[in-house]
């Protein structure tokens, strides 16, 4: 749990800094009420609907619900926090008009004199964002035209990375000097993010984030939304739920990542392959003309290959056995690998041309394979590789920063409280209760917050947003094992945090809000440094305010910010602005649940 832990404690250090050094930081805040801060989508029907108010008033104050019209349809007491939030800095009080069931568009809530940006209250608010969450991976794919009719003219774009000059990948892929000497065909996936680079353990956690939100919405029996022809894709009338095949673009490629039978290392999976050096923004993709190179395998690259594989076994046997056979052929030779090569940590350090994605703590990547491998086959191997890890028995699992990319603990714990196994039902339980408790931690956050938010002031580090939907997950999750209106509604809650309930007032999803960011850092849909590009297309979420101020943008725009205000929608800044797979797939997870 490395790196993004001390990315945490650095940042709080850096945080104590500002504070000690820069009294100057923190201006005296303005008398009376400055804003009302709204999900500017809006709000369900069924649904909580609070906002934030800033004011220094030591009392309440009155909430007014306007409609389209200017009427007052609802009013009520705002109930004052009375400190100040530690994450925003900001003096808040609540407006809670979550009994007001009226419908439509256009809403205002009015307080002291301030107004928040018109929102609706509908059902089928989710429906739109549901899709462009999902559309966000589709556009993302490399090797494959990208079509004007399924994702509109702006973004349309030629194949990349299929060995047509001025491309150098994907389809005879070289390894870094001394890893091996021949090269693999890893075409496909989706590019990370704003790079190009494709990298195993995120592609796998995001993976399974769209593979999970479809066995939960088929277990609770809502998974017609997610069927067949519910997504632009090109796959849509095959007669395979849409979630499925778009994962599967990504499987493909990670199973591409897999070193071969008669190769050293075999079973292992390359931990990434990426450009050898940093290109420029804009760069289209196909006009790519970097080298591209396979990286030394990693146990952890082949343990999210194993848990993602074995995922993809269980889940997709009903619509392609050939496919799941093969998924699962690949997952049991990736975890003989990983079980015969576990200390193949992957660096911090090799950040050239792409992420590092290190991580030195592979035990938790052990228990996640194992879980899926376990729920998928039920053999005996597999749940003692559960049952005697240390993930499994002792807490820590969940964590107030959430699980990731490096921390992954939680999603074996997740699999095993909700598919059905072998294990002793006394495990279930204790494994349902780390959840249902880990939800109740992230409700004791968001209560002690301004804004509602499951995240603790410490956790505005690179990708807050992610981890934001990360948490919310759990709480859906809990949901779905308890029925308990509270985990649903602290669940749609981190979506008004996401959707401008926050204190800058700004929604992270593009496309959605008054104040929306459009200017992620992406070196396709890079419109502020070139006229003829395109924005990012609507539902693509910013990675959110990170106290750590690691790119020059947010270094020199936002010092002495406090930390939920560290956040700049510029595009040169990738540490607060870049959009990546690992932040979508939790957006598109909560929206399936939110739509529902
Ligand atoms: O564009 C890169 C982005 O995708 C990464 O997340 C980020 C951190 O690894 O790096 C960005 O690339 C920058 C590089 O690190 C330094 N030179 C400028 C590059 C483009 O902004
Ligand atoms: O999400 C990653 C974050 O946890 C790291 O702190 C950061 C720096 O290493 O890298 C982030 O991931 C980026 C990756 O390295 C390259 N592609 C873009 C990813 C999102 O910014």
């Amino acid at each position: 749990m490395p790196s993004r832990v001390s990315a945490v404690l650095l940042s709080a250090a850096l945080l104590l800094g500002a504070l000690s050094s820069a009294g100057t930081a923190t201006a005296a805040p303005t008398a009376g009420t400055t804003a009302v801060r709204a999900n500017q989508l809006g709000y369900l029907p069924a649904g909580p609907k609070r906002a934030t108010v800033v004011s220094t008033s030591p009392t309440p104050l009155t909430w007014q619900l306007r409609d389209a019209a200017g009427a007052v349809v609802a009013s009520g007491p705002t109930t004052v926090r009375g400190s100040a939030d530690a994450a925003s800095r900001d003096m808040t009080q609540t407006a809670d008009f979550s009994s007001y069931t009226g419908t439509g568009s256009g809403f205002t809530l009015a307080v002291d004199g301030r107004t928040s940006p018109p929102f609706a209250i509908r059902a089928g608010l989710y429906d739109g964002l549901r899709s462009d969450a999902m559309s966000f991976f589709y556009q993302q794919r490399s090797g494959i035209a990208i079509e004007a009719s399924l994702a509109g003219a702006a973004y349309a774009r030629p194949a990349a990375h299929l060995g047509v000059a001025p491309n150098r990948g994907d389809t005879s892929v070289p390894c870094q000097p001394g890893v091996c000497d021949y090269s693999r065909d890893v075409r496909g996936g989706w590019y990370d993010a704003g790079d190009h680079g494709k990298y195993v353990v995120n592609g796998g956690l995001s993976t399974w984030l769209l593979v999970n939100s479809f066995e939960r919405a088929k277990r609770a029996g809502t998974d017609a939304a997610l069927g067949d022809s519910t997504l632009r894709i090109p796959e849509r009338g095959n007669g395979v739920p849409d979630v499925l095949d778009e994962a599967r673009w990504e499987l493909d490629f990670l199973m591409r990542m897999q070193v071969p039978a008669d190769k050293p290392l075999a079973g292992m999976a390359f931990h990434k392959m990426h450009d050898a050096n940093w290109t420029a923004l804009p760069t289209r993709p196909e006009r790519d003309a970097e080298r591209r190179e396979l990286h030394r395998p990693s146990t952890a690259a082949t343990l999210n290959l194993a848990a993602a594989a074995a995922q993809c076994a269980r889940v997709y046997a009903p619509y392609d056995s050939a496919f799941a056979a093969r998924c699962l052929d690949s997952a049991r030779r990736a975890w003989t690998a990983a079980r015969a090569n576990p200390g193949l940590l992957a660096p911090d350090s090799d950040g050239t041309g792409g992420g590092a994605y290190g991580d030195a703590t592979v035990s938790d990547e052990f228990y996640w394979a194992a879980a899926e491998l376990y729920a998928t086959t039920g053999e005996t191997v597999y749940r003692d590789a559960v049952t005697s890890s240390s993930w499994h028995t002792s807490g820590g699992a969940f964590t107030p920063f959430g699980f990731g990319w490096a921390d992954t603990a939680a999603l074996g714990r997740i699999a095993l409280a909700t598919v059905p196994t072998g294990l002793p039902a006394s495990d279930t339980a204790r494994l349902r209760d780390s959840v249902t408790a880990a939800a109740d931690g992230y409700l004791a956050t968001m209560s002690g917050q301004g804004y509602a938010v499951p995240i603790p002031a410490s956790a505005y580090v690179w990708g807050s947003n992610g981890q934001v939907a990360d948490n919310a997950i759990v709480l859906a999750v809990a949901h779905g094992l308890t029925g308990q209106q509270r985990y649903r509604a602290g669940a749609l809650e981190a979506l008004d945090y996401l959707l401008g309930r926050n204190t800058l007032g700004q929604s992270y999803v593009s496309g959605y809000g008054t104040l929306a960011a459009r200017n992620q850092h992406h070196r396709f849909w890079a419109r502020q440094y070139d006229a003829s590009l395109p924005n990012p297309p609507a539902g693509s979420i910013a990675g959110g305010p990170n106290s750590g101020l690691q790119d020059p943008v947010a270094a020199q725009r936002l010092p002495g910010c406090a930390p939920a205000a560290c956040y700049v929608d510029d595009i040169g800044s990738y540490s607060t602005n870049e959009v990546a797979i690992n932040w979508n797939a939790p957006l598109a997870w909560l929206t399936q649940f939110a739509a529902e």
